[in-house]
């Protein structure tokens, strides 16, 4: 099967078809068709989303409308509607529709002009289930007694308390104006009083095509420490937001077809308008172990982590829960791990903490596959007041990432109350570098940043430090410009007090304390120009470095020498990107050679280790899986 997928994604690089069905008959496995870029997606991509979406989209969004936003072309789905069986969902970001198909299906399809690549759909299981067995009411009691307990939060104070929720709660804010979707297991009892006072805009069961949700304690749990509001038991801490609620995980088994639900959701959210994106659920292996994720592509690539980065981009802030995959339900083969989509370049992958800011027992760790630390930060996890899900008064004590994830997703909404202007990357900032630092010194792969802290991170720009992201423009041939963070940039402050440090893997950087005064920040990379920017800490607003590529010619790279001799080798030279992965590719899409990460110069030497033939190879440069650049290169004698 790996094999198979090494082969399959080079089909999607090249628009080469080369996964060919092994034999005409079969049992049917689910796959994703991808069509080319073609037909009546000319049409004006704004009319697929909402207002709401598209206002939100330019504001906070890095990514400009583009024929990603546009429906797949009804025609292509009709023909592919009467050659299966059924089409499970579309997905207009990846143009691409996923179904059920024998092999022999499989093999037709593929050969329609329309089709670019016919790929298994990607695999995984695993809804992170409340983990936290729901406790009999009459066993409830404070997890600590000496925590103060204003009336108004119930027992659910100490879980808002631990993240500064009650001081925000006191300056008016409540989520109020803010969309958060939901995407969970169904959504039980949405009768309970706590419930009572929620606007929800919005509601659709992925499952089962309908907007009746599934009833479903898990979901209800999560949505009522979100948001739920009963004063006196239970009060989240986004008890204002309006919500919208997406079933796509099916409780009683681990099936691929709850990832393709998933990605669904993520673009109707997109779609509605959302701001804030909350997901306990998440994938690694399936009921069918055949069809399991590996370790090795916890790495930011699958279908379903792509498309939560691709919802980052539009503007929305992507909370996911870790995973509880050290807990007892866990996969050993899994080593503890984040699930998916945790393992998103942008998301914020949530861990969970017990009332003594330990972490869990069964809290997920990282790093991602490529070496990214994960989770990016705690909230409380376990003994969580939420409704019990069953009744229409009860309340419960809960356990899981589950838990800690709409915590984290409640505190986003009340930053984007107070500051409507600041963009995914700056909510991650504010509540990365204001969080408490936890186990090791500095962000680690248990607790991530720390456990975050609301109340400091809404006044995150006024603190005693200066915080900053690091970011350039990637501009590609006939697609929208490609915000990227720049990471390892050296950061110098010169000022009163001077310090360096380094941007992170999300561009960001940060140092504090620092005493109050102006301040120049200098930021050096290889490859760009040196960029320089003055604050003063106080900081007013956080620092944004664009850096410029030192190349100004129209052409970001080149291959040097084109020709190249296997004396000579060849090199990608101009503003190699730190994050830049290059492999070259014989004419037919086939890999010839990766180069290891931070490798410009490539000695002509296939995997193997023996010289390449002359000829013609395909140079192709990519940053978080999108490709930016492609050059061709001759190889002689
Ligand atoms: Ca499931
Ligand atoms: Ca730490």
């Amino acid at each position: 099967m790996p094999r198979r997928l090494a082969l399959c994604a080079l089909a999607v690089v090249f628009g080469v078809w080369v996964c060919r069905a092994e034999s005409a008959t079969g049992p049917k496995r689910a796959v994703w068709v991808f069509f080319q870029p073609i037909g009546d997606r000319a049409a004006h991509p704004k009319r697929a989303i909402s207002e709401r979406a598209y206002e939100r989209r330019a504001r906070r969004g890095s990514v400009a409308l583009n024929a990603d936003d546009l429906p797949v072309y009804q025609p292509y789905l009709e023909r592919l509607s009467r050659h299966v069986e059924r089409i499970r969902t579309v997905s207009r970001w990846f143009n691409a529709a996923s179904v059920e198909a024998t092999p022999s299906q499989e093999a037709e399809i593929a050969r329609w002009p329309e089709v670019r690549a016919v790929l298994p759909v990607s695999m995984g299981r695993r809804a992170l289930e409340p983990e936290g067995v729901p406790l009999p009411r009459a066993r409830i009691g404070r997890p600590d007694a000496a925590l103060p307990e204003p009336a108004a939060y119930g027992e659910s104070f100490w879980q808002d308390d631990r993240i500064g929720v009650p001081p925000l709660h006191g300056r008016g804010l409540s989520g109020a104006g803010v969309l958060v979707c939901v995407i969970d297991a169904g959504f039980a009892r949405l009768d309970h009083a706590a419930f009572a006072h929620l606007n929800v805009v919005a509601a659709w069961d992925f499952v089962a095509g309908s907007p009746v949700l599934v009833p479903d304690s898990h979901g209800a749990q999560v949505l009522s420490v979100l948001a739920g509001e009963e004063i006196g038991a239970l009060v989240g801490p986004a008890y204002g937001a309006e919500v919208a609620l997406a079933r796509t995980e099916i409780r009683e088994q681990e099936v691929r077809v709850e990832e393709d639900y998933w990605i669904a959701a993520v673009e109707w959210a997109d779609s509605l308008g959302a701001d804030v994106i909350t997901s306990s659920v998440g994938y690694n292996t399936f009921d069918d172990a055949t069809t399991n994720h590996t370790l090795a592509e916890l790495d930011g690539s699958s279908l379903l982590t792509r498309a939560a980065d691709r919802a980052v981009e539009r503007g929305i802030v992507v909370v996911i829960a870790g995973g509880n995959e050290r807990g007892p339900f866990a996969d050993l083969a899994w080593q503890g791990r984040i699930t998916m989509p945790a393992d998103g370049f942008h998301v914020l992958a949530v861990g969970a903490t017990t009332p003594d800011d330990s972490l869990a027992s069964f809290s997920s760790v990282g790093p991602t596959a490529d070496g990214r630390i994960k989770p990016d930060v705690v909230a409380p996890g376990t003994g969580v007041v939420a409704v019990d899900g069953m009744t229409a008064t009860g309340y419960t004590r809960v356990s899981g990432t589950s838990h800690a994830c709409p915590l984290v997703a409640g505190a986003a909404a009340l930053l984007l109350q107070a500051h409507p202007e600041w963009t995914p990357s700056e909510v991650v900032h504010a509540l990365a570098w204001t969080a408490k630092d936890l186990g090791a010194v500095g962000p680690d792969n248990e607790f991530g940043w720390g456990l975050i802290n609301v109340a400091s991170a809404v006044d995150a720009v006024t603190s005693s430090g200066l915080v900053g992201l690091v970011t350039t423009t990637l501009t590609r041939p006939l697609m929208a410009p490609l915000i990227m963070p720049v990471a390892r940039a050296r950061v110098e402050i010169a000022g009163p007090a001077s310090a360096v440090t380094a941007s992170d893997v999300r561009g960001l950087f940060g140092y504090h304390p620092l005493p109050p005064g102006p301040y120049t920040i200098t930021c050096r990379t290889p490859g760009y120009a040196t960029a320089t920017f003055q604050s003063n800490v106080p900081q007013q607003e956080p620092i944004r470095i664009e850096l410029a590529a030192k190349e100004d010619a129209g052409e970001r790279y080149r291959l040097t020498p084109n020709p190249a001799t296997r004396g000579s080798g060849v090199t990608l030279a101009g503003a190699v990107h730190p994050e830049l992965e290059i492999a070259f590719y014989d004419v037919a899409g086939n890999l010839v050679r990766k180069l290891a990460p931070g490798e410009s110069h490539w000695d002509l030497t296939a995997e193997s280790g023996h010289p390449v033939a002359a000829g013609v190879y395909i140079c192709r440069a990519e940053v978080s899986r999108v490709e930016v650049w492609r050059g061709k290169l001759a190889v002689v004698r």
